[in-house]
C-alpha cells in the first residue's frame, strides 16, 4: 500500500501525535556494530533483553518480515519546575511522573494504526513503545526527529529530550518525502558528561548501564554494593540530571503543563517525589501491584522500590524511618530484612 506522507501527518494529527516522521524498515548496520561493541564493554550490565544479536535490535524485519516502513514518533512529557525537595522522600525522574506511557502511548500508537486503516483499507502493522528489541533512538534520529545527544539521547531542537519515542511498523510505503534538514548538534558542549554523578556517560555518546542511576534504581535487581547504594544519592526510582543540565531542555521548562497527553502530568501518577514512608508501608507484592499498576514505577518491584526508598534515607540522613524499618526488618523479603538491618545502622 502506498501512502503519500502528508496524508500520514494530518491522520496523526487527528491521533494527537504531532512530533512524527518516516524511516525506511531496513537494518541499520552501521548502528549494529556501535551495539556490539558496547555490549562486549560490558555496558549493557545484566540487561538481558540488552544482550541479543545486534542485527536483530537494528533491524525492524524481525519484529514483522513484511515492514517497508518504520513511523517514529516522539511525545514530550511533564516538563513543568520541579517542585522543591521535601525531607523524607525520593525523587522520582520525569518520565515516569504521570501514568505509565507504556499503557498510555502504546494505545494512542494503535488508535493512530486504526484511523490510518479506516482512511486506506486493511495493512499489516505492529506498535511498539520502549519494551521492543529494536534501536528505538537510532530509528527515530533517522525519520528526523532528532539528533542523538552526548548523553545518548535524542533531542529535538526547540523540544529538548525530554520526550518518549514509539514507533509503528509497517508495510505502508511512504511517498514523497521531504528532504530532511540538518539537524545542529552538541557541538563542544559537555555538560551531560561533567554533571553524570557517577561517571556514567564514559564518552560522547556511550553510556555504561553498570553505573548509570537510572539503571541501579529501576533495572538492577537484587542487592546493590554500598558504592552503588551511596550512587542513588536521592533517586528513588530514575534519574534526570544528564537531561537537568542540557542547555537543550533549560527554555523548556514551563510553568504549566502543556502536554499532548494529559496522562503524562504528575496529577494522574506518582508525581516528583514518593514519600519513603509510604514505600516502606507497602506490605506486599499484591499491594504493590495495586499501589502501582498505572505507573512506570511498577518496573523496579516492591523489594526494589524499598531497597531504594531505604537509600535514598541512608543518604539523606533521614531518621524518621526507623520504626518503619523496624517493621521491615521482619518483613517475608530476605533482601527486604537486610537492607532494613542496615538502615537501621546506618541511622543510628
Ligand atoms: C536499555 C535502555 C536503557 C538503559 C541503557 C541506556 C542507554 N543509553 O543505552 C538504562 C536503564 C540505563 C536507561 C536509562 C534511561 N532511559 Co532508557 N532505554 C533503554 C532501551 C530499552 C534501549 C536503549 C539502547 O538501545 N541502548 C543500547 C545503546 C548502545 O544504544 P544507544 O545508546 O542508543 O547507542 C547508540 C548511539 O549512542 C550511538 N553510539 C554508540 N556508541 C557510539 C560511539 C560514537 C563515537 C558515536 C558517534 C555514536 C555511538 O550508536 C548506538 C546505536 O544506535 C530504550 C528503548 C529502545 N527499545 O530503544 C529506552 C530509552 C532509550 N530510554 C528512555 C529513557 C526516557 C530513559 C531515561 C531518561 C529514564 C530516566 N529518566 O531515568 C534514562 C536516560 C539515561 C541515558 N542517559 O541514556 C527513552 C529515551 C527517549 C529519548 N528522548 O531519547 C527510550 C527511547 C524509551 C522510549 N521508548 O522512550 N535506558
Ligand atoms: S541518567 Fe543520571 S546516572 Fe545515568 S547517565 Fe544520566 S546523569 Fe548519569
Ligand atoms: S548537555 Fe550538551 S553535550 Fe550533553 S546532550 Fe546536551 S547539548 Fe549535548
Amino acid at each position: 500500500l502506498r501512502v503519500a506522507f502528508e496524508e500520514i501527518l494530518e491522520i496523526a494529527a487527528k491521533a494527537k501525535l504531532e512530533i512524527v516522521g518516516f524511516s525506511a524498515a531496513s537494518a541499520l548496520t552501521e548502528e549494529a556494530t556501535k551495539l556490539r561493541i558496547w555490549q562486549e564493554n560490558g555496558f549493557a550490565a545484566d540487561m538481558k533483553w540488552m544482550q541479543r544479536d545486534p542485527l536483530k535490535l537494528a533491524d525492524p524485519l524481525h519484529l514483522l518480515p513484511e515492514a517497508k516502513s518504520v513511523i517514529s514518533v516522539a511525545v514530550a512529557y511533564d516538563r513543568r519546575m520541579l517542585p522543591s525537595q521535601k525531607a523524607g522522600y525520593g525523587r522520582v525522574a520525569r518520565y515516569a511522573w504521570g501514568k505509565d506511557y507504556h499503557l498510555v502511548l502504546k494505545s494512542r500508537i494503535e488508535d493512530f494504526a486504526k484511523l490510518l486503516s479506516a482512511e486506506f483499507g486493511e495493512f499489516k502493522s505492529r506498535s511498539f513503545t520502549d519494551a521492543v528489541p529494536l534501536l528505538e533512538r537510532a530509528f527515530a534520529k533517522n525519520a528526523g526527529l532528532g539528533f542523538i545527544g552526548k548523553n545518548t539521547l535524542l533531542i529535538k531542537p526547540k523540544l529538548g529530550s525530554f520526550t518518549l519515542l514509539a514507533e509503528l511498523i509497517s508495510d505502508l510505503e511512504i511517498e514523497n518525502l521531504p528532504i530532511q534538514k540538518k539537524l545542529s548538534g552538541c557541538g563542544t558542549c559537555t555538560k551531560c558528561i561533567k554533571a553524570c554523578p557517577t561517571n556514567a556517560i564514559k564518552s560522547a555518546y556511550v553510556l555504561d548501564a553498570n553505573k548509570c542511576i537510572s539503571y541501579l534504581s529501576i533495572e538492577k535487581r537484587g542487592n546493590l554494593s554500598e558504592e552503588e547504594r551511596g550512587m542513588l544519592g536521592q533517586w528513588i526510582f530514575g534519574c534526570d540530571i544528564c537531561q537537568d543540565v542540557c542547555p537543550y531542555n533549560h527554555s523548556q521548562l514551563k510553568q504549566q503543563f502543556e502536554a499532548q497527553i494529559p496522562e503524562f502530568g504528575y496529577e494522574f501518577g506518582v508525581g516528583p517525589w514518593l514519600s519513603l514512608e509510604r514505600v516502606c508501608s507497602i506490605a506486599n507484592n499484591q499491594e504493590f501491584k495495586s499501589n502501582f499498576k498505572d505507573s512506570p514505577v511498577i518496573r523496579a518491584k516492591r523489594e526494589g522500590l524499598i531497597r531504594n526508598a531505604i537509600c535514598v534515607a541512608v543518604n539523606t540522613g533521614y531518621g524518621e524511618l526507623k520504626p518503619s524499618l523496624e517493621k521491615l526488618s521482619l518483613d517475608s523479603s530476605e533482601l527486604v530484612r537486610d537492607y532494613a538491618s542496615w538502615g537501621l545502622g546506618r541511622l543510628s
